[in-house]
């Protein structure tokens, strides 16, 4: 009830992290463009395969003058997987502790960011060439205030071989996005959704240019090949694009959804990474990319621990837009109060000191775990805390459908039914 949205919006305003003015507004006025790279974990980034990049182009993407590289960021999904990653970047508000929130509760009331944008004149759109009910995405992106949803109708899915199992493969489907990216309005806020690196990472072997690992493992093997595939049409990507003018005037963030690689192909990531995968090292593994280009800015490697909970809040901040007003449990990442307790949805946390993972505590800097008499135990026991009443908090939100009882100063409550995204509503 009401009374527990006091308690929210003082936890929030408490855990606000105010902008830096060395970003904040970095990218004012500029579009936004969400590349979604399913299932690229961070190991991936400048790994050789047998001598071979495996993602020559993010390796260089990631050493642009104009891209931050953050190379401590975690994915923070559950059961929800795509569906989780999209929930936490729109809201900064957790997923669920079972099942997706996208299916449970589509018809919420929520304060997302196609909705924050088009107070400052965004128009929003997703585009992904799967069918648009996959994750019950056609009603809540509705609920978020999306303008636009491109799903398969809007693309050319006949050629079976252009097809993955969740829809077109990517390097069409970026060709085929391009004329319904530059028919919007600008500024336009926008998140493509890829699929080409989805498990079991079958790829038909004319598409590849890179061969397989050789564990024996085939999900483990073929991932190289598909991530490879992946890597070459978001290089397509960029130079559509520059070609189209785009480049010059965008934001482009590009996120890894979630692992690519479950816990039970330990045996084969050994060879991969030439070490045990011991529950520290399985906790590294759950990095995912977060590279952020923006024309003009100055770029880097930023180490600060973060996740999908803080792209929200440091998306608004690099939009010049100030967060505070909002309900959102991340903060922005490149804040100097940025908040760099990670927490995952089972309570299990990461923070450049201390890791808790299945209720073991683990030295951050050495992965060793950490002695009874540790004088990090202290800290260790106030983060479980923080980490719990987080969860529990957000949940409260998501299950009290509390924002009905919160309208942030200036934001104008999203109506749904306003919103129709079929092909011949347009
Ligand atoms: C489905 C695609 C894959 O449309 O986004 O979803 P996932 O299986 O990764 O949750
Ligand atoms: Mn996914």
């Amino acid at each position: 009830d009401s009374d527990d949205m006091t308690e929210v919006i003082n936890y929030t305003k408490s855990n606000y992290a105010e902008p830096n003015p060395e970003y904040f507004g970095a990218a004012k006025g500029m579009n936004v463009i969400y590349i979604h790279l399913e299932s690229i974990q961070d190991f991936l980034m400048n790994y050789q395969l047998n001598g071979e990049e495996v993602t020559p182009f993010l390796n260089s993407l990631i050493k642009d003058p104009n891209t931050l590289y953050f190379d401590n960021f975690y994915h923070q999904t559950a059961q929800g997987k795509t569906s989780d990653a999209e929930f936490m970047l729109e809201n900064s508000l957790f997923g669920l502790p079972q099942g997706s929130a996208f299916i449970t509760k589509g018809q919420n009331t929520y304060q997302a960011a196609p909705a924050i944008l088009k107070e400052s004149g965004y128009t929003s759109a997703v585009f992904h060439g799967n069918n648009g009910t996959f994750w019950n995405r056609n009603e809540i992106y509705k609920s978020f205030g999306y303008d636009h949803f491109f799903d398969a109708n809007y693309y050319d899915t006949s050629s079976k071989e252009e097809m993955a199992e969740y829809g077109l493969l990517d390097k069409p489907f970026f060709e085929q996005s391009m004329d319904l990216l530059k028919s919007l309005p600008k500024p336009f806020y926008t998140k493509f959704i890829t699929v080409g690196n989805h498990y079991p990472y079958k790829i038909d072997q004319e598409l590849t240019t890179i061969g397989k690992a050789t564990t024996g493992d085939p999900s483990v093997d073929n991932y190289f090949q598909t991530a490879r595939y992946a890597d070459e049409a978001i290089e397509q990507f960029f130079a559509q694009l520059k070609e189209s003018g785009l480049y010059d005037n965008s934001m482009i963030v590009l996120y890894g959804d979630h692992y690519g690689i479950s816990e039970n192909h330990n045996r084969a990531m050994e060879q991969i990474i030439g070490k045990e995968v011991t529950p520290y090292e399985s906790a590294n593994l759950q990095q995912v990319p977060l590279i952020i280009h923006v024309p003009g800015m100055e770029g880097g490697v930023n180490h600060t621990y973060g996740g999908q909970m803080d792209l929200l809040p440091t998306l608004l901040h690099l939009l010049g837009i100030d967060s505070q007003n909002y309900v959102q449990f991340g903060t922005d990442l490149l804040s100097e109060e940025h908040n760099e307790l990670v927490p995952f949805r089972n309570g299990d946390f990461v923070s450049p000191t201390i890791y808790s993972i299945d209720d073991n505590l683990y030295d951050a800097k050495t992965g060793l775990p950490l002695t009874e008499d540790d004088s990090l135990l202290e800290k260790a026991n106030e983060f479980e805390k923080e980490v719990e009443y987080k969860l529990q908090l957000s949940d409260k939100v998501v299950n009290g459908d509390l924002l009905r009882f919160y309208t942030p100063i200036g934001f104008t409550p999203v109506d749904p039914s306003q919103y129709n995204y079929n092909k011949d509503a347009i």
